[in-house]
């Protein structure tokens, strides 16, 4: 029976009768905990018409308990078909050996741990959780997994309800972006080979789909972006026949609602060295191969000045003998329509294509220009170009001329006292000068690539948004020989590996302690030591190389004996016996490096005639590519005969300005003291500022085997990863530990529906959170001074029940509309 004295007013209930609230209350409890929202839901669209409609509103009333019933029924039927699901084939509960999540074991030590993951492997099961924390163990052969049933299964349902799974971490992500508005970071991490790359192109094929991008393109030119980088950035290493050679951080942009709009790419630190000589039983980067088979199929080799019989000298390997095979490569045919096609999609015209062509062919020519020594009356150290006709095709290709191109490389300009002079060029001095140009030819132009990307694919409209970035960089190594490019990649996954220790251990134990809540403390290996040892100013290894760069008289000889004399700590050592060498015990081992080449690769430079030439180029792209705005202030004079090391002018527009990334430190500072140790501190800083700004999800790559085989789990290599990850001791945090801590005022804001009206405006009390928490049914939690202190699956539930809140609400609203017409 309706009780009479329905509210006067919609916006008034707190005049409303006390039994009429209690009557709908009764009704609507009965089945579901949503009281607040039903009743809010009645106040907003039929409550006004009540009087004199009492009995057409009871009738109605009751059709809407109905409803709300079938739609618990659906709810529930649905729930229980999924658990049937995994019962029936994935997963039976009873079974000791499945354990979805390490953090769930009953006894946790790394023997067991290895174990589990391996016995999950056999069964095809890579995926794991640590927590809130994925392991992906590669699996070496292709997994039907990652199919749109998959991505279907994945959006937005219950962690437990599935198996683990990448698109998962990419839902958790995505659905935190959305609910508490703030941006997100998926750092992957993993040695060399251990599967980065792939999850990071996983994780973008699923967010484009829960982005729903509007139209069709850009969600397809988000998806090419990785492919066409990675065709210039990856290359065939004896680890990894796709290994990245640089870092790459792409961060893919929503509207606060959600919806994808576009993304942008950082890349970090590309090793340009790999275009003029690659380490026994590697290549070069995948483009070259491509480009090469691409044009012979077209008939275009001659065009680009390239031989179909006589392979360029950048190509050629001790031990690969590619020879004219590269040219009947059907796959790298292939390969190279797709990175055209790539090109194509995102927006590059016509034009920049042909230029980025004739640039990597010109690249690949001017490694075959040979010198011989001239010996004059005067001078003994002078050298000749001996086969002219190569100078005249990497100099057509690159619209400059060909003597202009022959005085550069076989000649510099010194200014003295105000005059300047011509020297010759030795000719290993013109070998280096040469290949100075290759490697920054080539840098720049991936540079430029990776900003016309940007420009091409940065959301229309300049409002915040929010962004989800996902880090890929090139994984731990540790070869044979080690040289400065190694060193480099190991700081950074140094650096990675502390950015998570920080995350799991340092800030979540700090805050145990500042909220008081009790928590027993975790050891944990801290490598911040070795960050100093590489980073500290200024008697830090970089620092160290970089005073020792700027000494023209320093070797690399002298280098190693500064670093012996400064760096007194036991993760460096000098081993005896090797020449050069010095040794780093790094987190995830020892390596021994060796010094030869550090100074000249740091340094970096590309010769000021270079320089200079090439900003004399007919091509817009040439000019482009080594335009620096030190020519608007008409200041070359000084560098001239010093070399540059700077990059290009495209690199350098302000932040916020349309088509460039948004720094460059290099322009800021003097330029004789930029080298790549401080650039590659700056971009690591960059990034980290980058990362700090969202909330992270971290996906671990395990490397099962060293012979990239299926089926194959090395238990002892396994173990060494496990160890040095640090995923023991995660996994007990994690089970002890609260992942998520959420400031009272953020979490009543996110969750009070669940227990209280929609008008209402609770405190921002301890006793709110817990009021939420009860209603909830969570157990386990705990409660600081300032903030809620939850773990994963708390997060995950109360989500799931407001999600499920608010679309039965919408379902409801949608009926009662239809009844009001
Ligand atoms: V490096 O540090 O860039 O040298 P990554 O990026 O960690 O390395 P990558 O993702 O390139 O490794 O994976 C290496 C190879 O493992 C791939 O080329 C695939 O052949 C294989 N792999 C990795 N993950 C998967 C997967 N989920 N399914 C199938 C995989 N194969
Ligand atoms: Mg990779």
């Amino acid at each position: 029976k309706i009780p009479r004295n329905p509210p006067p007013t919609l916006h008034q209930p707190e005049l409303w009768s006390d039994d009429f609230n209690d009557f709908i209350c009764k009704c609507l409890i009965k089945d579901f905990e949503l009281r607040p929202n039903v009743l809010d839901l009645l106040q907003h669209v039929f409550i006004k018409q009540i009087v004199g409609r009492e009995k057409i509103l009871q009738k109605q009333l009751i059709e809407l308990i109905d409803l709300n019933q079938q739609i618990g029924v659906i709810e529930k039927t649905r729930h229980e078909r999924i658990h049937t699901k995994r019962g029936g084939h994935m997963k039976t509960q009873t079974d000791p050996d499945e354990v979805d999540d390490l953090a769930t074991l009953e006894v946790l030590d790394e023997n067991i741990v290895a174990e589990k993951l391996q016995i999950r492997y056999g069964r095809d099961q890579i995926y794991t959780y640590v927590g809130d924390i994925l392991i992906a163990v590669n699996p070496f052969h292709k997994m039907e997994i990652y199919t749109p049933q998959y991505t279907k299964m994945y959006i937005g349902a219950k962690r437990t309800a599935n198996p683990p799974h990448i698109f998962a971490v990419a839902d958790v992500a995505y659905q935190s972006m959305v609910s508490y508005n703030t941006d997100q970071c998926i750092v992957i991490s993993g040695e060399s080979g251990a599967g980065k790359t792939e999850s990071a192109h996983l994780l973008v094929q699923q967010l484009t789909v829960l982005g729903k991008a509007n139209n069709q393109t850009l969600q397809e030119k988000i998806l090419l972006v990785n492919n066409l980088v990675e065709a210039f950035g990856n290359a065939c290493t004896v680890i990894n026949d796709n290994s990245s050679r640089f870092g790459k951080y792409l961060e893919m942009k929503f509207t606060c609602g959600g919806t994808v709009v576009g993304a942008q790419i950082s890349e970090y630190l590309l090793e340009k060295s790999r275009v003029i000589h690659q380490a026994v039983g590697e290549r070069n980067f995948h483009i070259f191969y491509y480009i090469y088979a691409g044009l012979a199929d077209r008939k275009k080799l001659a065009h680009y000045k390239l031989s179909d019989s006589k392979t360029p000298k950048y190509l050629c390997n001790e031990h690969i003998k590619l020879g004219p095979d590269i040219v009947s490569n059907t796959f790298y045919k292939e390969q190279f329509d797709a990175v055209e096609q790539c090109f194509k999609v995102i927006g590059f015209t016509l034009e920049e294509l042909g230029s980025v062509y004739s640039t990597l062919a010109a690249i690949l020519n001017s490694g075959d220009i040979e010198f011989s020594p001239v010996a004059t009356e005067h001078q003994t150290d002078k050298s000749d170009i001996t086969n002219i006709s190569v100078l005249d095709n990497v100099a057509s290709l690159l619209c400059i001329r060909s003597d202009e191109l022959q005085e550069a490389l076989t000649s510099h300009c010194v200014v003295a006292r105000g005059e300047t002079i011509v020297r010759p060029n030795t000719v290993e001095k013109a070998a280096e000068v040469r290949d100075a140009m290759g490697k920054a030819l080539y840098g720049r132009l991936f540079s430029w690539i990776v900003n016309r990307i940007n420009s091409l694919l940065r959301p229309d409209k300049d409002d915040k948004g929010l962004n989800i970035g996902i880090l890929d960089i090139f994984g731990f190594e540790n070869f044979k020989k080690n040289s400065f490019e190694q060193l480099c990649i190991n700081i950074a996954n140094e650096q990675i590996q502390f950015y998570f220790n920080q995350h799991i251990f340092a800030w979540e134990q700090d805050e145990y302690l500042n909220e008081e809540v009790d928590a027993r403390m975790i050891e944990y290996e801290d490598n911040r030591p070795l960050l100093d040892l590489f980073l500290q100013k200024p008697m830090g290894m970089l620092s160290l190389l970089d005073e020792e760069s700027r000494f023209p008289q320093a070797t690399d000889q002298t280098l190693v004996e500064k670093f012996e004399d400064n760096l007194k700590t036991k993760s460096f050592w000098r081993p005896k016996r090797v020449d050069l060498g010095f040794g780093i015990h790094h987190y995830a081992g020892k390596v021994i490096y060796n010094a030869s080449g550090f100074l000249a690769k740091n340094r970096d430079m590309l010769p000021a005639d270079i320089v200079l030439l090439l900003r004399s180029s007919e091509n817009e792209l040439t000019r482009k590519l080594v335009t620096h705005p030190l020519t608007k202030t008409g200041n070359l004079a000084h560098t001239k005969g010093k070399g540059i090391n700077t990059m290009p002018s495209f690199l350098s527009v302000q932040p916020g300005e349309p088509g460039d990334t948004p720094y460059h430190p290099r322009e800021t500072t003097n330029m004789r003291t930029q080298t790549v140790a401080s650039y590659f501190r700056y971009s690591l800083m960059d990034l980290l500022s980058k990362m700090v700004a969202g909330q992270p999800h971290f996906v671990r790559c395990i490397k099962p085997n060293n012979d990239r085989q299926s089926n194959k789990f090395d238990r002892e290599k396994v173990l060494v990863q496990l160890r040095y990850t640090g995923v023991l001791e995660t996994a007990k945090i994690r089970r002890q530990g609260y992942s998520h801590r959420i400031l009272f005022a953020n979490f009543i804001k996110r969750y009070y529906i669940l227990a209280f009206h929609a008008h209402e405006e609770p405190a921002a009390t301890q006793e709110t959170c817990a009021a939420i928490m009860e209603k909830a049914k969570l157990e386990n939690w705990a409660m600081g001074k300032t903030k809620v202190f939850l773990k994963y699956y708390h997060v995950e539930h109360l989500n799931l029940m407001v999600q499920q809140a608010t679309q039965r609400i919408i379902l409801l609203q949608a009926y009662v509309r239809g009844w009001l017409g």
